[in-house]
C-alpha cells in the first residue's frame, strides 16, 4: 500500500515532479519564492502523497503552513501529517526525515512573522479564512 498516488491538482503533481527529477533545481519557486516538496503517508490510504508547500525556514528547522489559499477547509494533507507524523523535506537536493508537530499560542506567532516575511499573502489568508490555520514545526528526527 506504499505506491505513490499523485495529487489531482495538475499544478502541485507537474511541480513536484519537476522538483524532484532536477533535484530542485527547477519549479523551486511559486511566484519567485522558494519551495519545498512534502513527502507524507496518506492518512485514509496509506499511499504516499507529495505536496508543495512554501519554504519557511529559520536556522535550519522548517514550518509548514496549511494555508490552502485560505480556502475554508484545511488541506488533504493536514490530515496526513496529523496521522502520520514522521515525512519527508526536500529543500533543493536534500531531503531530511523530519516529524511534524502542529504549534499553538506564542510559539505559532513567532513562526507567523517568519512565514509572513516568505509568503506576504499568508496574512491575508489568516485574515479571510473562517478558521485557525494550522502551522506545523518540521523538526528534525535523531537517529536512535
Ligand atoms: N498549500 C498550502 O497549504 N501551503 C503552502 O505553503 C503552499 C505552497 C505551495 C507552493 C507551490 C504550489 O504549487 C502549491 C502550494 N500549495 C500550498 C498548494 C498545495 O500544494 C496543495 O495543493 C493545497 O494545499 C491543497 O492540498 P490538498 O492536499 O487538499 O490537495 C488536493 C488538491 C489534493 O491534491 N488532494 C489529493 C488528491 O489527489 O485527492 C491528496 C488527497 C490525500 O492526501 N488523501 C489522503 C490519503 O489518505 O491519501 C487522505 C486525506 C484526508 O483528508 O484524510
Amino acid at each position: 500500500m506504499n505506491d505513490y498516488l499523485p495529487s489531482r491538482s495538475r499544478r502541485a503533481r507537474d511541480q513536484v515532479a519537476r522538483y524532484e527529477s532536477t533535484n530542485g533545481v527547477e519549479a523551486n519557486t511559486l511566484e519567485d519564492r522558494p519551495v519545498v516538496v512534502l513527502t507524507m503517508t496518506g492518512a485514509r490510504t496509506g499511499a504516499i502523497r507529495k505536496t508543495p508547500v512554501m519554504r519557511v525556514e529559520h536556522e535550519g528547522t522548517y514550518a509548514a503552513i496549511a494555508s490552502a489559499g485560505g480556502q475554508p477547509a484545511n488541506p488533504s494533507w493536514y490530515h496526513n501529517l496529523v496521522a502520520h507524523p514522521v515525512v519527508q523535506v526536500q529543500d533543493g537536493a536534500t531531503r531530511r526525515t523530519v516529524r511534524a508537530r502542529e504549534i499553538r499560542g506564542v510559539e505559532k506567532d513567532r513562526w507567523w512573522s517568519i512565514a509572513d516575511s516568505v509568503w506576504p499573502p499568508y496574512a491575508q489568508y489568516r485574515q479571510r479564512s473562517p478558521r485557525d490555520i494550522p502551522v506545523f514545526l518540521l523538526e528534525p528526527v535523531k537517529d536512535a
